[in-house]
């Protein structure tokens, strides 16, 4: 249904609407720190096709500013923002290889950020929709003292928030706390956002498959047939499944949440463990698509449930509606049931 009337994202949190056990005026306001480096990112996402129109050369701008590379400008721009909260006691980045310490000089708070600061960045020379991920835990270690690597490597199951902004046609920040699943467009004429889409769910079945087909021969032979299938099978409407891969994994999975479908980001022969980051990538977009009633998996598991190990770890991700990612998982367990089944006559014979 959609919504009526001026609701912006903090009244949305603090009138309870979300039904978060967050709804307190901390947790409002780091959402709201949040939404303000979004509409900062935004702006200078929407700019940077003017780079070269309005001649600013490859390092200054007609400030004499140095030009941050996009995905630089949009890491900084979070942890200026998030510093000054005092909400987290730790963060962690795409863009720097180690946890991410508060400055001493800033009051070190009870919630741990992990993000990808403009996922897709290189698609912004090309004018493709790109986005920024983040997902929020709150502290294992003791209050009051830095965060620690424990506090980040947490499973997707103890987030108590997730959320991505897509930059796109319109800028957009769709977020949850567990239950609901809610997005707010920026209305960029008083540069707020305004709740838009209540309470997203994810059709159960859809007719959508987005997967970068040219690594077809990389991949594993349950993967190859259950492609196949969908290349053949006719849904409702009697039409196969519909190919839609943009190769920005906030815009992918965006368009299968409101219109259904299943995106997959293989474990295959070049990359044993896939491409796409666990913590911050992975995690939280499972932890929306299962808020609004979808399904994440990495071919046998919930991508919830795996244990961290690493900060920067890549997983197999199949993820989208419920129908779509059981029947992929069968294709694959049958895989591999079909090779213990030709093992074992080898070993008989
Ligand atoms: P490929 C963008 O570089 C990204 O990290 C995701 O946004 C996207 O889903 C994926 O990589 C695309 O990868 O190998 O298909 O180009």
């Amino acid at each position: 249904m959609k919504p009526t009337g001026y609701m912006t994202i903090q009244r949305h949190i603090l009138e309870g609407e979300s039904q978060h056990p967050e709804a307190t005026g901390e947790f409002s306001s780091l959402l709201t720190d949040l939404a303000l480096a979004a509409k900062i990112i935004s702006l200078e996402v929407n700019k940077a096709g003017l780079v070269d129109i309005l001649g600013l050369t490859g390092n200054k701008n007609v400030h004499g500013e140095k030009v941050k590379k996009l995905d630089m400008f949009a890491h900084e721009t979070l942890l200026k923002s998030m510093e000054y909260g005092g909400h987290f006691c730790v963060m962690a980045s795409e863009e720097e290889q180690d946890i991410i310490h508060i400055p001493e000089q800033h009051q070190i708070g009870k919630y741990v950020l992990l993000f990808d600061p403009l996922d897709g960045s290189s698609n912004i020379d090309v004018n493709v929709s790109i986005g920024t991920i983040f997902s929020i835990y709150k502290r294992v270690s003791p209050d009051g003292q830095p965060g620690t690597l424990e506090d980040c490597l947490q499973k997707g199951t103890e987030q108590v928030a997730a959320g991505y902004v897509l930059y796109g046609s319109s800028t957009m920040m769709v977020y949850t706390t567990g239950e609901d699943v809610y997005g707010f467009t920026l209305d960029p004429a008083f540069g707020e956002f305004l709740l838009s889409h209540e309470k997203i769910q994810i059709p159960k079945k859809g007719n959508i498959y987005s997967l970068n087909e040219g690594n077809y021969k990389y991949w594993r032979p349950g993967l190859k047939r259950y492609i196949k299938y969908l290349q053949d099978v006719e849904d409702l409407n009697g039409q196969p499944y519909s190919a839609r891969y943009i190769g920005s994994l906030v815009a992918d999975i965006h368009r299968n949440l409101m219109y259904g479908g299943i995106f997959i980001y293989p474990a295959d022969k070049r990359r044993p463990t896939g491409k796409l980051r666990l913590m911050y990538e992975c995690n939280p977009m499972a932890m929306i698509v299962e808020a609004a009633g979808g399904r994440a998996s990495d071919g046998m598991n919930r991508i919830l449930e795996i244990q961290p190990e690493s900060l920067h770890q890549s997983e197999p991700l199949y993820i989208g509606s419920e129908h779509d990612v059981t029947l992929v998982e069968k294709f694959l367990r049958e895989e591999e049931e079909l090779i213990r089944f030709t093992e074992e006559a080898k070993s008989q014979s």
